[in-house]
């Protein structure tokens, strides 16, 4: 009897470098199928792109008025200026996760991922569950960080798909740094995690954590991977946008928690790597055999309670 060929899938992260305010969606799409077509050559059937890929990070930016930052948001996708990219991937054979500030008929602001499949269907949309920063101006800060603001949290959860010969699941930057992301999608048996990020590198609250900004990166994802046994593709918009320092260091991470490629610069960059889906197993049948050996009655804490108990 001859062993079942491994589900193989060529990912890329197609990392992208700064984002002016200036710049128009048109200039950033050229951009981005630039790093398609660097995808198509070096094969791959799937890239993920940042969140928020298609305009600067504007939450640095307070308005009194949430309504003046209606130009950074999309209220359909694709729309006119990202249908290019779009076509190309299908006609290419290329599906891809996009991350975008969407602004929903009724009104609703998140930060969305959408997920394209190699024949140009959407799979799914993703909305960012766990919105970090803060909802008002902070004068003391040298720049805001206004997600709240901005962003409505998401009561969607973490749902997984299959897609791309596999089981996907995506999260969206600050989400990387909470176990759980990881483990709701675990639970449902995802083989590849696409994470989307802008990390500036002065975090306000504590700037001793700054130096740690790279580190704390690959910790959380690379434990997310592991404690799993799942891929997570992790991709920065990284660089010095509008004045402000951003990680870039995006990294594509095995089931085994071992980073298989990552990126060298803080620019547009494309690192790529074969994922064999069927190397999670080796993780998920053994020692992370949740069946086996999870004890939910004894985490029951974790979903009964919020904050730390005083
Ligand atoms: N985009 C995003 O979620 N960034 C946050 C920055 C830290 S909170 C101010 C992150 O977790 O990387």
């Amino acid at each position: 009897m001859t062993a079942a060929a491994h589900r193989m899938l060529t990912v890329g992260a197609a990392q992208m470098g700064p984002i002016a305010r200036d710049d128009s969606r048109a200039e950033v799409v050229t951009r981005l199928l630039d790093l398609l077509h660097q995808a198509a050559d070096a094969g791959c059937a799937l890239v993920a792109y940042p969140e928020l890929t298609l305009t600067t990070f504007f939450p640095r930016w307070y308005t009194d008025d949430i309504a003046g930052h209606d130009h950074y948001y999309e209220t359909e996708m694709p729309n006119a200026s990202t249908q290019p990219l779009f076509d190309e991937a299908k006609r290419l054979g290329i599906g891809f996760s996009l991350g975008y500030a969407e602004l929903t008929d009724d009104g609703h602001r998140y930060n969305t991922t959408v997920l394209v499949e190699r024949d140009g269907s959407i799979v799914a949309k993703y909305r960012k569950v766990h919105i970090p920063g803060h909802e008002h101006h902070e004068p003391w800060r040298e720049f805001q960080h206004l997600e709240r603001r901005y962003f409505e949290e998401s009561s969607e959860g973490f749902p997984v798909w299959d897609a791309f010969g596999g089981r996907v699941g995506m999260a969206t930057c600050n989400d990387r740094r909470w176990p759980e992301t990881y483990r709701v999608m675990g639970l449902q048996g995802v083989e590849m995690i696409l994470i989307g990020y802008n990390t500036p590198i002065h975090y306000a609250p504590d700037p001793s954590q700054n130096r740690l900004q790279g580190f704390h990166n690959h910790l959380v994802m690379q434990a997310g991977a592991y404690q799993n046994g799942t891929w997570v593709v992790g991709v920065a918009k990284g660089g010095n946008e509008e004045g402000v320092e951003s990680l870039a260091e995006s990294a594509i991470i095995a089931p085994s928690g071992e980073i298989v490629a990552e990126a060298t610069t803080n620019g547009d960059e494309l690192i790529v790597a074969d994922a064999d889906l069927d190397w999670c197993a080796d993780y998920k049948e053994t020692l992370f055999d949740f069946a086996r050996y999870r004890r939910p009655e004894m985490y029951t804490r974790i979903t009964a309670q919020k904050g730390v108990e005083r």
